[in-house]
C-alpha cells in the first residue's frame, strides 16, 4: 500500500507541476503581447512644420497629427506664435476631408475645430493633415508656432492623448542677388545688416568690392534696411566704411 501510495502522490506531484506550467504559459501569452503593444505605441504628435518667411509675406504651414491607432473622431486646436511683434497668425483652414470645420481667428489665436463626419481616418491612419495656419511676418527675428489641443477624440470618443511640437518660423528681410553673383546676400552675424554680399557664407574682400561697385543698383537701394549702417536712410559710401570696418572686427 506504501508503494501504491508513494505512485499516486508522485503522480499527483506531476500534474501539479504541468498544470502550473500550462497556467504560466497562457499568462505569459496574454500578457506578453500587452507589453510589447505598450512598449510598441508611441504617443501620437500634434506637430507644425517649420518655416522660414520675408517679413510682410505670409506663408502656410501644416498642422498634422502623426498618428491616430484607434481612429480620430474630431478635433478642437488652438494655434498661435510666440511673438507677434514678430510674426502672427493671420487665418487658418482646415483639410477639407473633415465633414464640420469651424474656423475662428481672434487677434493672434487661430481655433480650429473638424469632425470626421465622412469616416476618413479610421483605425491605424497615420500622418493626418488637420489643416493649415497661415502666417504673418511682420519683423526680424525667430519665433515658435505653438499648439494646444482642447480637444481629439478616437472612434469610440475617448481622448486621444498627444504631445505637440512647435514649429519654428524664421522671419527675415527680403535678401536680394547682387548683379553677377549666383546667391542672395546673407546676413551672417545676425545683426540685422547683410554683409556678405556674394552669399558664399564668409565675409572676403569681394564682399566690399560689391557693395561699392553696385552701390546704386536696386538689389541695394531697393533695401536699404539691410545695407544702412549708419541708419541716415539711404546707401552711401560710408556704409561701404563702416561694412569694411564690420569686417575687421
Ligand atoms: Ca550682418
Ligand atoms: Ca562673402
Ligand atoms: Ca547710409
Amino acid at each position: 500500500m506504501g508503494t501504491v501510495n508513494r505512485e499516486i502522490s508522485t503522480i499527483s506531484a506531476i500534474w501539479a507541476v504541468m498544470v502550473g506550467l500550462a497556467l504560466a504559459l497562457v499568462l505569459v501569452l496574454l500578457v506578453v503581447p500587452k507589453i510589447e503593444r505598450a512598449f510598441a505605441q508611441s504617443t501620437p504628435t500634434i506637430e507644425i512644420s517649420n518655416g522660414s518667411i520675408v517679413i510682410g509675406d505670409t506663408i502656410d504651414l501644416d498642422i498634422v497629427l502623426s498618428e491616430a491607432p484607434d481612429g480620430l473622431s474630431g478635433f478642437n486646436i488652438d494655434i498661435t506664435t510666440s511673438d507677434a511683434s514678430i510674426a502672427r497668425v493671420t487665418q487658418g483652414n482646415i483639410n477639407p476631408a473633415f465633414g464640420i470645420v469651424n474656423v475662428v481667428i481672434e487677434s493672434n489665436l487661430l481655433s480650429l475645430q473638424g469632425v470626421d463626419l465622412g469616416r476618413e481616418f479610421e483605425l491605424g491612419a497615420i500622418d493626418i493633415l488637420l489643416g493649415t495656419v497661415e502666417v504673418l511676418g511682420i519683423s526680424r527675428g525667430e519665433v515658435s508656432i505653438d499648439i494646444s489641443t482642447s480637444s481629439l477624440d478616437d472612434d469610440l470618443g475617448f481622448s486621444i492623448s498627444t504631445s505637440s511640437s512647435s514649429g519654428i518660423l524664421d522671419s527675415h528681410p527680403f535678401y536680394p542677388t547682387i548683379p553677377t553673383q549666383l546667391n542672395p546676400v546673407q546676413d551672417n552675424n545676425d545683426d540685422g545688416f547683410a554683409e556678405d554680399l556674394n552669399g558664399n557664407g564668409r565675409l572676403d574682400f569681394q564682399d566690399i568690392v560689391l557693395l561699392f561697385v553696385y552701390l546704386d543698383s536696386p538689389e541695394v537701394q531697393d533695401n536699404i534696411g539691410i545695407f544702412d549702417r549708419n541708419l541716415n536712410g539711404i546707401v552711401d559710401f560710408n556704409d561701404v566704411i563702416l561694412a569694411f570696418d564690420a569686417m575687421l572686427v
